[in-house]
């Protein structure tokens, strides 16, 4: 073994699997070696969730609202002082261009500790004062217990932002966490240890154990019987498989799921930023956002320019290293990933796309030619039932097609399986509230992309998943309410 060796961190303590056993990490932007990776199995699983319900059950259990809160605040300020590390770590695994994560990653893995540690500290509850039959005073009232360990399964396209974000609220409730990061990156998850090291969380609280998905560490956290709920960020089709586990158990399930979002763009828009929006939503880390657009729908009187414009954004975006400052787009996760987008690349000319730009794979020079580039990619003249134009590619790419009315727009809009988000370009206000509501997805952005106050519901419909986190929202998937009625 070479480079760096990722542990499972288990009880507060770094640790191999027994028997030793790891897989590589490769760099994504020029194909080397970075290290290996622990291959955690069900004995890893188990000791994880077992350290964890102890956690539970002693110092984590009993501590006080406010000491666990300031717990937290110390996490996200230790992040921040560690920020250059994680910042490395984030980089490293990903190959996306520091800029990207060093305004949008590593900062909002801090921002969501101190959002969780604020509003547990505002939970609404009942109370009820109550007659008896027999004239006696009784009070009826609700109280949020933890719901106990947390399985939190994560994905690689954002991996410390959307770990942290189901992490934070289910320590702010009080409940301790297994996490299986992503096999591609097991960089900041296990940085996050040594955090929670430093700041003083008990042992058993957070617990990562690495490994691959089916058939491994993956399944074997869905499938542990000392898990109490699940929590997962992923394609669909995994989701659909983990749903199928926990409902031995009936174990309750937060998916966050794919998307194929659309993007509208109608002719009053602002059009500068409307391209620039739109630019941003097709190639923003190298189009591998859950929220973005891979499909246009642009209204006729100005389609053709805005083809011209969003092209020239395309063209425009530099693939280079990470470090460099002119760098405009990194690479994709993977060369397994990559070949997943060309697979798409190549059926969009088989349906009879006209490529606008890219297409395939960008001259790189020799050092990073083993890397996962890929060019930014536009089609136009594709049918809606192309398998281009339905499904998730998870890539820079977007289909752009014209459209003459409202009503044409909203069922082009809804015709896919996914529900997750859209983005609607627009100067007339009440025609934003009604697109507002006529889109079947769980988040709508109007004139903006990726904004948002943290303390509101984010989600899917459909195909893009089952439930809300986000403020309250999260607090309701990892507490139980209890009801409670005491006759005096
Ligand atoms: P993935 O579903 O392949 O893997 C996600 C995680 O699940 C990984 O840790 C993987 O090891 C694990 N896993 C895989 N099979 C499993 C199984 N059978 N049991 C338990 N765990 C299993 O997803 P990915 O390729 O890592 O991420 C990209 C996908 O995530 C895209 O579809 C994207 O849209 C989606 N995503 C959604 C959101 C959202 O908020 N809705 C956010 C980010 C990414
Ligand atoms: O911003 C978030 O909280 C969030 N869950 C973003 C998801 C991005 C998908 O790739």
């Amino acid at each position: 073994m070479s480079g760096t060796i990722f542990l499972h961190f288990i009880d507060n303590a770094f640790v191999a699997s027994s028997p030793e056993q790891y897989f590589d990490k490769r760099s994504p932007v020029d194909g080397s070696l970075m290290g290996s990776i622990a291959e955690g199995g069900a004995a890893e699983v188990d000791a994880a969730v077992q350290a964890a319900r102890r956690a539970l059950e002693g110092p984590w259990g009993r501590m006080s609202l406010a000491k666990r809160t300031d717990m937290l605040y110390a996490v996200a300020k230790e992040i921040d002082r560690r920020f250059e590390d994680f910042l490395d770590a984030e980089v490293a695994d990903t190959g996306k261009p520091r800029s990207i994560a060093s305004h949008v990653d590593i900062p909002r893995g801090a921002a969501n500790f101190r959002v969780f540690a604020d509003a547990v500290k505002n939970v609404p509850t009942e109370f009820f004062e109550m007659v008896t039959p027999e004239g006696r005073k009784a009070f009826n009232y609700s109280v949020r217990s933890p719901k106990g360990v947390i399985a939190v399964i994560c994905p690689w396209n954002l991996p410390l932002l959307l770990m942290t974000w189901k992490v934070a609220p289910a320590l702010a409730c009080g409940n301790t966490v297994v996490v299986k990061p992503s096999e591609e990156t097991p960089g900041t998850a296990t940085l996050l240890g040594e955090v929670m090291r430093t700041v003083g969380v008990p042992s058993g609280v957070y617990n990562v154990v690495h490994g691959l998905g089916a058939n491994s560490a993956g399944e074997h956290l869905t499938r542990h019987p000392g898990v109490d709920a699940i929590t997962f960020t992923g394609e669909s089709a995994t989701g659909s498989a983990i749903m199928k586990t926990a409902a031995d158990g009936v174990r309750p399930v937060s998916l966050e799921l794919g998307g194929k979002n659309p993007g509208i763009v109608f002719a009053d828009c602002d059009f500068e930023a409307a391209v620039a929006g739109i630019a941003r939503a097709s190639f923003l880390n190298t189009g591998q956002v859950c929220l973005g657009t891979e499909r246009v729908y642009v209204e006729r009187p100005i389609f053709e320019n805005f083809v011209a414009a969003l092209k020239e954004k395309a063209e425009a975006m530099r693939p280079g290293h990470p470090s460099d400052k002119g760098t405009g787009i990194g690479p994709l996760i993977s060369l397994a990933h990559r070949e997943k987008v060309l697979r798409y690349y190549k059926r969009a000319v088989e349906d009879g796309a006209t490529v606008v730009s890219g297409g395939g794979i960008p001259q790189m020079p020799d050092s990073l030619a083993g890397g996962a580039w890929i060019q930014p990619t536009i089609w136009t003249g594709l049918a809606e039932e192309s398998a281009v134009v339905r499904e998730e590619i998870f890539g820079p790419c977007c289909h752009i097609r014209p459209f003459d009315d409202e009503e044409e727009v909203i069922r082009l809009a809804n015709h896919t399986p996914y529900g997750l988000a859209a983005t609607i370009w627009t100067r007339d206000v009440g025609r934003s509230f009604r697109l507002g509501t006529s889109i079947t997805a769980g988040i709508i952005w109007i004139n903006s992309w990726f904004l948002r106050d943290l303390r509101t519901p984010f989600g899917g419909s459909k195909q893009s998943g089952i439930g809300r986190e986000g403020g309250v929202h999260s607090l309701e998937f990892y507490t139980e309410l209890r009801n409670v009625c005491v006759a005096t």
